[in-house]
């Protein structure tokens, strides 16, 4: 039996203050109530990829969701339910941000049952590989990279030398194996094990507004991303891009339609158009032989001609998300290379006369930042007249190109659990402080959603957007409580306050 746990970044009650990364803050936001799992909850699909892979092998396979429905809160509550089911092996999946609550966890496991193996992946680990083993003692096995093989070598028992891309200990002593080439043909892979989730797909929802049609799902189908952007940890599948086959991916979304009748997919490729024939075989796959399901996806300025837009909206493509990432040239040419300012415009333009809704991913607080180059970003989004927008705090990764020189660029408080894009865990040098950052950030998020023009849009479509409300009225004690943190000075006097700053949140944290 072997055990899997999606580590999470909000449960208290670890002992991990003097671990590095940690700054014994418990908290995603601290001062602030979490809510993004009933805001957003999706199927952890590394997970689910490495149990059917598993599975396939021959192996019985339980996965724990820690952000999912019925999650338990605190770390011995958790390794007692894991130990409950006698695992031979337990492993852990987490990003930078949720590391050190699923070490709290697997400490607690050791401590209740020190022979239990333990093994950690995820692009965190990926990351930082070795040095892990030395810090944190209750880890036997670190796997760099994709997981399905590797653990796959490890649960048939093979020796530890011999398996590509495990970090293990020899005589405490950790070594780093050679790295694993990379699944050629993820076509290979089975389709990861939604059915592993308790409350799948009912309980797990996308976020709110981007979708008419539920029950919703993920997809990722493809691996690596040959781009540079600065900010971005490709730990895990590096540059090399790996897909799924056209076919492939139309027959993974009729399994999803008919075995849990999903309706919608965030498709969650890094960049899903980057094989533009393998993207124009699935539409004509999807306009041929409709499944009755909506998808958004994300594209990269320069890999969005007409035609193709137009193929995605026949296909059944609700929303289309571009990284955009700064208004400032100067910087998006550090950050963003090769993306530049009119591309995007007209990209964005392009997307809504193809009818589809284009949503811009926006970053603040990159190295370089000014609170005149914030400024031109918020210029910027307000004339794009987008659909949507997610503007995220910017957070160095140590995966990342950026963090090679992050030290030099302005001040970084290094602690893993607020490493989320939540808080601005760093500060360029032109800004004064964390506190001026964070109501730049507030001003011109707010600006966005305070705009008639977006306001219209939205308002119109009320009736499109009805599982959102309603998902928002059953679980509005939750939603305002976690508003008010964001505007103490502000509280909601009027229906349209609130849907504003209800919108407006749900950008901010999800
Ligand atoms: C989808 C996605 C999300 C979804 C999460 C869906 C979910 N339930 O997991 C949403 C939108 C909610 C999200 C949120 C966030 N995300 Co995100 N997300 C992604 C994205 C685009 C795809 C992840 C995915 O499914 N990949 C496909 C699967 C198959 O790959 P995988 O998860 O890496 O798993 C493989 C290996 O890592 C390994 N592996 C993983 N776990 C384990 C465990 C064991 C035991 C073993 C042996 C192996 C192993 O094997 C797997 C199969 O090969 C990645 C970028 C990317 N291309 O991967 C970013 C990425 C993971 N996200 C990132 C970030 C920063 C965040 C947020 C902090 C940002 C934010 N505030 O929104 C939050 C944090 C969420 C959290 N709880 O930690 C960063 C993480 C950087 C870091 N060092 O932490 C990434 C890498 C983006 C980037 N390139 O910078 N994210």
């Amino acid at each position: 039996m072997l055990y899997f746990y999606r580590g999470k970044n909000r449960h208290k009650g670890s002992d991990l203050e003097n671990c590095p990364g940690s700054s014994g803050r418990h908290q995603l936001v601290p001062g602030r109530k979490d809510i993004t799992a009933t805001a957003n909850r999706m199927p952890p699909l590394g997970l689910l990829s490495i149990a059917a892979y598993l599975e396939r092998a021959g192996h019985a396979v339980s996965v724990v969701d820690c952000l999912g429905p019925d999650a338990l809160s605190g770390a011995d509550p958790n390794a007692r339910r894991i130990l409950g089911e006698a695992p031979e092996l337990v492993g852990f999946s987490t990003t930078t941000a949720g590391f050190l609550d699923a070490y709290g966890i697997a400490s607690r496991i050791k401590a209740l049952s020190p022979d239990t193996p333990v093994i950690f992946g995820g692009v965190h680990v990926s990351a930082l590989g070795g040095p892990l083993l030395h810090h944190f003692s209750a880890i036997d096995y670190l796997c760099m990279g994709e997981g399905e093989r590797t653990l796959t070598d490890l649960a048939a028992g093979m020796p530890m030398e011999t398996i590509a891309g495990l970090v293990w200990r020899d005589n405490g002593r950790a070594v780093t194996n050679p790295p694993r080439e990379p699944i050629a043909d993820l076509d290979s892979l089975p389709f990861p094990a939604y059915e592993k989730l308790t409350g799948f797909p009912k309980r797990y929802h996308l976020p709110l507004f981007s979708y008419v049609q539920a029950p919703g799902a993920t997809m990722v189908t493809s691996r690596g991303c040959p781009y540079q952007c600065s900010y971005c940890d490709r730990s895990v599948f590096k540059r090399s891009f790996r897909y799924n086959s056209a076919a492939y991916v139309y027959t993974h979304m009729r399994y999803l339609r008919r075995r849990f009748g999903i309706r919608h997919l965030n498709i969650y490729d890094d960049l899903f158009t980057l094989n533009r024939r393998r993207i124009i075989e699935l539409c004509d796959l999807l306009a041929a032989r409709p499944l009755g399901i909506q998808f958004n996806c994300a594209v990269r300025a320069g890999h969005a001609d007409d035609e193709l837009l137009n193929l995605l909206k026949r296909a059944g493509c609700l929303m289309v998300s571009l990284g955009i990432e700064t208004g400032d040239t100067d910087l998006m040419s550090v950050h963003k290379p090769g993306v530049h300012l009119e591309e995007v415009r007209d990209t964005v333009k392009r997307i809504q006369a193809a009818g589809l809704r284009a949503k811009g991913l926006f970053m603040m607080g990159l190295p370089g930042e000014t609170e005149a180059s914030i400024q031109k970003t918020s210029d910027l989004v307000l004339s794009l007249g987008l659909d949507d927008m997610n503007m995220s705090k910017f957070t160095p990764f140590h995966g990342a190109p950026v963090w090679r020189t992050i030290h030099e660029q302005g001040q970084l408080e290094e602690d893993w659990r607020r490493m989320n894009c939540l808080n601005f865990v760093f500060l360029p040098e032109a800004i004064e402080s964390r506190e001026v950052l964070d109501q730049l950030y507030n001003t011109h998020v707010k600006r966005f959603y305070s705009d008639p023009a977006w306001r219209r849009k939205i308002r119109r479509r009320t009736w499109e957007h009805r599982h959102s409300f309603w998902r928002l009225l059953r679980d509005l004690p939750s939603f305002l409580s976690a508003m008010r943190t964001f505007e103490p000075k502000n509280p909601y006097a009027s229906a349209a306050s609130l849907r504003l700053t209800v919108e407006w949140g749900e950008y901010r944290l999800f």
